[in-house]
């Protein structure tokens, strides 16, 4: 019999199809206008052979090998839920007394899945919390250089998670819309929490009928789609701070800056215009000198800065832009500029970082909270920034330096992972690897046998979402959906809250754990609280049951007003002052200046990163490798499907570059080919296309990490995951974010024997 049932994920709301117990197909949303072709992967993925099936503990930690393992070679043995559960039980007891909370790595960082009880993160942040503490994450992989940085430029992350200036907004007041990275469709696809509707391509259709003109200033042609008729204005990788100070020095020339905004609006201004005129240093900022470090030519820089200051425009920057060395560096400046330009908190002005980085960025919505699972205080009240995870496995007792905090790093003895792939979302995997021996114990609960699972030594086999009920909700969506449980439990994987439970039994606090509830009753209870919330701020929902029944909630997009960022400050600075130390825009920030940091002197400044075109490492490695999101999968997720599969060539990771470049080299479309430097390499499959700068070459993330010698710390991963190749370097001191996008490669064409992709099937496995 063929039933569907409502349900969500991140890249998609859907009715899965089901028969006999198996998902069969699904059925787009029928609210959602462009569902995209990532749901059409989960039929194969839900029932993939990489689904890890039981419970299993690596043979080598049974016999004993702790600190100081090679992970990831040894065959896994398989063992009893029971004697899983009194493993990870005993050990965590063992780490608590002997080496003290701390000791216990639990930032677990990662996407999980749609449906908020079921977090896989957020279950075990609770269950570490409750029971004592942890070593925890802070920041992100997405914007963690920018989050740190934007409270002290205007005292809120609002420019980045939103809400920014509306979609609407910008059809109807903006004229140029300026885009560093473009403005990508392929990363609308998803939201994390669920996405109901894809709402940001109608929604730029409009904006481009209304006439607003796109400038996609990228290496890469294809951030911005044919329907936007962007200038494109292809750039050297990482010199954006350059390209806008070179603008900021043209703006000042013609006098056109808003001197009454950076009066009245902004603190910094005399200090920025110092610099721009080369007043301390000797080097004034012009469009030439910009031109030279950024490969744009300065009557190009020129003429955008002098169109910038004469008509409404709206600034923009995705994420990827900081995710490189000094990535704080060109979102200051952007937001720098847009006040040099007054725009700040006009109508379709001003700016805002990420309208392409992820669904329901400028879409119209009415501000409600989001279904959550509450969180619990870490009683070991450590943080590192997330993307220095494997300094923190290498270096403990050594002090890291982040945003005016001296961190000292604990001695971790185990790593516990829920929802999350460090062998997908680090950098440089071999170092990571490294480190990661130095761990007495890996946990990791996975439903797939991914990269993380293979390097665990006890190995929890989860659900996914179809095989549990939940609530799909994000701060970015309209629809709050329903998740129906559609399929039984494959294998003998349990849900990530059930483990956890039990494991809280065996050391003694499961009730505090559970609350005494089931599934059923925590959903009810965490959508009883919700609902409270919305109705204290006037909102009402329907009850438990008539949402579950009806399978979604919608909340209509607000009518007539669209909302503009920072209004309020711009119409009136005194009443309604930014959360800053001046209450205005900080231009320059006497915080960070006083963080002492040289690279961060206070404002916005152009800072040479070690790896890019214009360093002296280009000699040996003239190639700068981008690596994007994918179009094909949400990160690592759905790699095993249909859609990621039918992108590869040869079941190798796409990698583009420019027609001159695949010349110089004798190399053709088609071919597999072999990408290194110094930290590792990887192959991939040719892509030559135009729409790619001369000197760049891009590969998305996400094929799963499959080492040509698994266990070996220098292999090559024979999939094509670049993050063998990246390197692992903070933004700086300030942000510590990752630095993927600053990374210099050469490129050869792959010659012998093409080894196997392994890593979509299971480990070995072997009786104990
Ligand atoms: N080179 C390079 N690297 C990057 C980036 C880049 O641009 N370039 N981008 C970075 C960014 S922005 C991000 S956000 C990260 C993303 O990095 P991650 O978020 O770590 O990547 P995912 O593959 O989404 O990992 C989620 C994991 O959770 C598992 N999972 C899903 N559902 C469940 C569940 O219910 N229970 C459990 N236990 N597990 C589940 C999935 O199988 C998957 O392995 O990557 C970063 N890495
Ligand atoms: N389909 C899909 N969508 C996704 C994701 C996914 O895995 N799959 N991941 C989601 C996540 S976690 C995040 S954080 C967001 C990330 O969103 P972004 O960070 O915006 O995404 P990217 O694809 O890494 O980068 C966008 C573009 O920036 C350009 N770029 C890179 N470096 C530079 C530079 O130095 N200068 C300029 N001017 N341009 C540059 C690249 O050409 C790239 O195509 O995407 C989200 N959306
Ligand atoms: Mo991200």
């Amino acid at each position: 019999m063929i039933e569907t049932r409502p349900h969500s994920a991140h890249w998609g709301a859907f009715d899965a199809v089901v028969e006999d117990g198996r998902l069969i197909g699904v059925r787009p949303f029928s609210r959602d206008p462009v569902p995209g072709d990532l749901i059409g992967a989960m039929p194969a993925v839900v029932h993939a052979p990489s689904r890890i099936d039981r419970p299993y503990v690596r043979k080598g930690w049974l016999e004993g090998g702790r600190r100081g393992s090679a992970r990831g070679g040894d065959a896994f043995v398989p063992v009893s839920w029971d004697s899983a559960v009194r493993l990870v039980a005993e050990e965590t007891a063992r780490v608590r007394a002997e080496h003290g909370d701390r000791a216990i790595l639990g930032g677990s960082y990662g996407w999980s899945s749609a449906g908020r009880f079921h977090h896989a993160r957020s279950q075990l942040h609770r269950f570490l919390g409750l029971g004592g503490g942890f070593t925890g994450q802070v920041t992100n992989y997405s914007y963690g250089a920018g989050m740190t940085l934007l409270p002290h430029l205007v005292g809120t992350n609002d420019p980045v998670q939103g809400p920014v200036t509306d979609w609407t907004s910008i059809a109807k007041h903006t004229r140029l819309m300026l885009c560093l990275g473009g403005l990508p469709l392929k990363n609308g696809l998803v939201t994390a929490g669920g996405s109901g509707a894809h709402e940001y391509v109608p929604l730029m259709r409009r904006a481009v009928a209304a006439g607003v003109r796109f400038v996609n200033v990228s290496p890469f042609r294809g951030d911005c789609d044919a329907m936007l008729e962007a200038e494109w204005i292809p750039i050297r990788p990482n010199t954006d701070c350059a390209l806008l100070l070179g603008m900021a020095h043209a703006i000042v020339q013609a006098g056109w800056e808003d001197r009454s905004f950076l009066a009245t609006r902004a603190v910094g201004w005399e200090r920025l215009r110092a610099y721009l005129l080369g007043e301390g240093d000797g080097i004034a900022k012009t469009p030439e000198w910009a031109a030279a470090i950024t490969g744009v030519p300065a009557e190009t820089i020129r003429r955008l800065a002098l169109e910038a200051a004469s008509v409404p425009t709206m600034l923009t920057a995705t994420w990827s832009v900081q995710r490189a060395e000094h990535g704080e560096q060109p979102w200051w400046m952007l937001v720098a500029l847009a006040a040099m330009l007054g725009g700040i908190g006009r109508p379709g002005q001003g700016f805002g970082f990420g309208y392409g980085s992820i669904n329901g960025m400028g879409t119209p919505r009415q501000e409600l909270p989001s279904v959550s699972l509450p969180g619990t205080r870490n009683p070991a009240n450590l943080f590192i920034p997330v993307a220095r995870v494997t300094e923190l496995l290498e270096r403990p007792g050594e002090v890291l330096q982040y945003n005016g905090r001296d961190i000292v790093l604990p001695d971790i003895r185990m790593i516990w992972w829920a929802g999350g792939n460090p062998f997908h979302h680090h950098q440089d995997l071999n170092r990571l690897l490294r480190g990661w021996n130095r761990a007495d114990t890996v946990v990791v609960q996975e439903p797939w046998w991914t990269a993380v699972a293979r390097h665990a030594d006890i190995v929890l086999p989860a659900t996914t979402t179809l095989e549990r009920n939940d609530i799909a909700s994000s701060s970015r969506d309209r629809f709050v959906r329903a998740m129906h449980k559609a399929i039984p439990a494959q294998g003998q994987a349990r849900d990530d809250h059930a483990m956890l439970a039990d494991i809280a039994d065996a050391l003694g606090f499961r009730d505090r754990f559970t609350e005494q509830r089931d599934e059923g009753a925590w959903l009810r209870h965490l959508y009883g609280k919700w609902r409270h919330a919305c109705a204290g701020l006037g909102v009402e929902v329907p009850d438990f049951d008539e949402f579950w029944a009806r399978g979604h909630i919608e909340f209509p997009a607000p009518e007539g007003k669209d909302f503009v960022l920072f209004e309020d400050f711009a119409r009136d600075p005194e009443a309604n002052p930014l959360n800053t130390p001046s209450g205005k825009v900080e231009i320059f920030s006497e915080t960070v200046a006083g963080f002492g940091y040289a690279e961060t002197p206070g404002h916005p400044v152009w800072h040479e990163p070690r790896e890019y075109l214009g360093s002296p490492l280009a000699a040996k490695f003239p190639l700068h490798l981008l690596s994007y999101q994918p179009a094909t999968r949400l990160h690592g997720q759905l790699d095993p499907g249909p859609v990621a599969a039918a992108s590869k060539i040869a079941g190798r990771e796409p990698i583009l570059m420019h027609p001159d470049d695949a010349a110089a080299r004798g190399l053709a479309e088609g071919e597999v080919v072999r990408i290194f430097n110094d930290r590792g390499a990887c192959l991939g499959g040719l892509r030559v296309s135009e729409a790619i700068r001369p000197g760049v070459v891009a590969m998305a993330t996400g094929a799963w990490f499959d080492p040509e010698v698994p266990g070996s710390t220098d292999s090559a991963c024979v999939h094509g995951n670049p993050n063998v190749l990246t390197q692992d370097v903070g933004t700086s001191r300030l942000g510590q974010g990752c630095s993927a996008q600053s990374c210099l490669v050469e490129i050869e064409r792959w010659r012998g024997a093409l080894p196997p992709v392994r890593v979509h099937a299971p480990p070995a496995v072997v009786a104990a």
